[in-house]
């Protein structure tokens, strides 16, 4: 019996109800469709589009690539030692090379991959690599500041991350380290322009997840259970109508952390059931479609979860998934988007006329070739970002936001969103 079972049954034996957040298994074939998805990304060696986070997801759920899971992780073992061992690197003026370099939670998802191996990081190369990932940290420290004033350079997401990673390889975190996390959970007010999304806090839940069954900062417990407790609250708070904790794609991560939990009363069962049958119909209607969130809705549907990282089963069985093309459905039609992008002097306001499922990048490369609209974008992890419209490249904490008119965020990037005829697509420069 695990820590959970052990409180479950204390708690039934005071006859008090506890609530656990599962989900049941889901229809394997809808799992596998998927999976199925990932492969393409797997047999891609670019350095370029490796994926960490891809390799997690896979590990972690009822499915396996075969042959092709350990040539990957071979891989990820080649660019991240070279990105941050290599001499070339430190020697040269670093301007240069930074932009190739993985930044502080790429680091971290490369150290949660091997963990989703059962190796623990180790050996010469292994320890510089946690050393630069605390070196990130203590960096990161700084730039928030004493006061909490400032603000990470990456994001706490980031943040959170990282202090997973280092958690998961049983290596000890510095108490103000933990506490700038623990700072902005309990104050969220404080960080609310920072993008403290539930994607944020759940991944800080995770991390305090973890860090609590470890047993780490003894002299922090009270605090970090605390603080678990009210990442466990605002998520329930999130809870849309339809299901979702945050939105379709915060979800599966919030799931990960509400797996974790437990709570007197029916509320978290209940709440974790709603949000299985709206991914559910989200994942019929063709949601998720982005690598990146696949392989962090893969573990949940397995029921499994990063803080499984701390000790993984990598003997479980996994189905062997085969590749298999999903067609776009072939289109004469051509529909008509109208792109606009107000800020700029003078304003830009076109019709684009592409075929009818053209991604918003499409339109984009369509307008572009018309004239009178640039745009350029940088590769992460979850695809294409857009980092500059007309020239104009974002400053700090500043994006390029994407908006269906009159007011609506879109929840997918330039690569994955695929407009409807008639529509009007907004670009605006903000601050977060
Ligand atoms: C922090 C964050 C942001 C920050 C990023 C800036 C920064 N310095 O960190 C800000 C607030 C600017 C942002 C913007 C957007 N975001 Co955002 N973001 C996140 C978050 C919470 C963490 C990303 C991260 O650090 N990952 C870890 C690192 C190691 O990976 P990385 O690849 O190196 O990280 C970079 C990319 O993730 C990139 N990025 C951030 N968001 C997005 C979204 C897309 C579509 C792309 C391609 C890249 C991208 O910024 C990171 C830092 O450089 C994720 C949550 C999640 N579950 O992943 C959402 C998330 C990825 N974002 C999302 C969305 C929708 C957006 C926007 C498209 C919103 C909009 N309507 O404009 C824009 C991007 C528009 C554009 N210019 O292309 C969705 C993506 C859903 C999907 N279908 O793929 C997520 C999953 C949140 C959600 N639940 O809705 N985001």
């Amino acid at each position: 019996m695990g820590h959970l079972g052990v409180l479950l049954f204390l708690l039934g034996g005071l006859g008090t109800l506890a609530d656990i957040c599962e989900i049941p298994e889901v229809d394997s074939k809808l799992v596998e469709t998927l999976g199925q998805r990932l492969l393409p990304w797997i047999d891609w060696l670019s350095l370029e589009h490796l994926n960490p986070s891809i390799y997690v997801g896979l590990r972690l759920s009822s499915l396996q690539a075969g042959a092709r899971e350990a040539f990957y992780l071979h891989i990820l073992k080649l660019k991240y030692q070279q990105s941050f061992l290599s001499p070339r690197l430190a020697v040269n003026d670093d301007k240069r090379d930074d932009q190739a370099k993985p930044s502080m939670g790429q680091l971290a998802l490369y150290l949660l991959a091997l963990r989703a191996n059962c190796e623990f990081v180790g050996g010469h190369k292994g320890d510089r690599l946690v050393s630069q990932l605390k070196r990130f940290l203590e960096n990161e420290k700084r730039a928030i500041g004493p006061n909490h004033k400032g603000h990470p350079h990456t994001s706490y997401y980031q943040y959170g991350l990282g202090i997973l990673a280092l958690c998961v390889h049983q290596k000890r975190l510095h108490d103000t380290v933990v506490g700038k996390l623990l700072y902005a959970v309990e104050h969220d007010q404080h960080i609310h322009r920072d993008h403290l999304s539930v994607d944020t806090v759940a991944m800080a839940g995770l991390a305090f997840t973890c860090l609590d069954h470890s047993n780490f900062n003894p002299n922090q417990r009270h605090r970090i259970t605390l603080a678990i407790r009210t990442v466990q609250e605002k998520i329930l708070k999130a809870q849309t109508a339809e299901g979702y904790f945050g939105n379709v794609y915060s979800t599966p991560l919030a799931l990960q952390l509400l797996m974790n939990s437990f709570m007197p009363g029916e509320k978290l069962g209940r709440a974790c059931l709603k949000a299985r049958t709206a991914l559910l119909a989200s994942m019929k209607n063709g949601a998720f479609r982005n690598a990146l969130l696949i392989s962090q809705l893969l573990p949940v549907l397995n029921g499994k979860s990063y803080v499984d990282l701390i000790s993984p089963d990598c003997e479980a069985p996994r189905v062997l998934l085969q590749l298999a093309m999903e067609y776009p459905s072939q289109t004469r039609e051509v529909i008509s988007v109208m792109l606009k992008v107000p800020s700029v002097m003078p304003p830009y306001r076109y019709s684009i006329s592409v075929p009818a499922g053209s991604s918003l990048e499409d339109v984009f490369k369509k307008a572009q070739k018309l004239g009178g609209f640039t745009y350029g974008t940088q590769n992460t992890l979850s695809g294409p970002y857009l980092t500059s419209v007309m020239g104009k490249e974002v400053g700090e904490r500043e994006f390029w936001q994407l908006l269906r008119a009159p007011d609506t965020p879109l929840l997918e990037g330039i690569a994955e969103y695929t407009p409807k005829n008639g529509e009007t697509i907004e670009l605006r420069l903000v601050s977060w």
